[in-house]
């Protein structure tokens, strides 16, 4: 221990010999102070505050590194909680994996502890089911591609990620699960489940389309005055030119005739339309009979 007051004093006495700087190809070091007070060396990608006084004392930092001297070891504070989840975009019914980073004071990042952070889910009527105590979220049925929030808390620090939940399947939302029906359009329509009017029978609008027919024609279920109407306009000849009051992509048409009012099973013609119309036209040109009667047929695309 009598040693280092010697050394001390020996230091003071090299200081004017240690000012000036220093310099090679690719560093500059200017101006080195060995004062007990410390001093800073950098160059472009590096700075250095230092002491001589025994333990270095300052803060030596690059663009991604920083590291304070003087301590026995690093120490820092947990400013936030980074979310993520993978994947971030989820299929409705599957699951994604939640994971938290911790961001520390002195800009550096810690992969926390994953076991400690308690997951939540925020807002009401959240489409993510649960999240478990490992991070693994559930997604709920959703009518349309949702977003979900969660948070994780790590002691005081709470971090939230926002995530999509996508809607894979268009017909398996509460109680219009299963219907036939799209639930984003009895949704739409009819409010969230459960709604007794929104079921494909039924007919709340009372006009002679049931709520399946005015899904598959694209016509309004809580408006009597819409409703899809085929309507013969001329015969001329042979030819019959029919409208349908309204079409609409994503539908396969098809005009079915007979003579035989319980046996239309003659296909006219079959189409679709890449966007919505109204009085859409069509023509039989074998309309030779006497007398004969006519369908439409309204489907969805097998791929829809
Ligand atoms: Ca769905
Ligand atoms: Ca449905
Ligand atoms: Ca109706
Ligand atoms: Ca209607």
């Amino acid at each position: 221990m009598k040693s280092t007051p010697l050394i001390y004093l020996s230091l003071l006495t090299a200081i004017p010999l240690a000012h000036g700087e220093r310099v090679s190809t690719n560093y500059t070091l200017s101006p080195e102070i060995l004062d007990a007070g410390g001093g800073q060396s950098s160059s472009s990608d590096y700075t250095n505050d230092l002491s001589t006084g025994g333990q270095a004392t300052g803060i030596s930092s690059s663009v991604n590194y920083t590291d304070r001297g003087g301590y026995t070891g690093q120490l820092f504070d947990v400013v936030s909680l980074a979310i993520t989840a993978t994947p971030s975009s989820v299929n409705e019914g599957e699951t994604t994996q939640l994971e938290g980073q911790a961001l520390l004071d002195d800009g550096t990042t810690l992969d926390a502890n994953q076991s400690d952070i308690i997951w939540s889910l925020v807002g009401a009527n959240n489409p993510l089911e649960q999240v478990d105590e490992n991070g693994l979220a559930t997604a709920g049925p959703v009518y349309e591609s949702t977003p979900a929030t969660v948070s994780g808390s790590l002691g005081d620090i709470t971090g939230e990620l926002m995530l999509t939940i996508l809607n894979s399947n268009t017909d398996d939302f509460g109680d219009y699960a299963g219907d036939g029906l799209d639930d984003f359009w009895q949704v739409e329509n009819f409010g969230p489940p459960p709604n007794s009017e929104a079921a494909p029978e039924e007919n709340p609008d009372n006009d002679s389309a049931s709520n399946e027919w005015e899904y598959l024609a694209g016509t309004n279920p809580l408006d009597s005055s819409d409703f899809f109407a085929l309507t013969l306009l001329a015969k001329t000849g042979s030819t019959a030119q029919l409208a349908l009051s309204q079409v609409i992509p994503n539908r396969t048409y098809s005009l079915m005739a007979g003579t035989d009012l319980e046996n239309l099973n003659d296909e006219v013609t079959q189409f679709t339309v890449a966007s919505e119309a109204t009085d859409h036209l069509v023509e039989d040109t074998s309309a030779n009979e006497a007398a004969k009667f006519y369908r439409i047929e309204i489907s969805i695309p097998s791929d829809e």
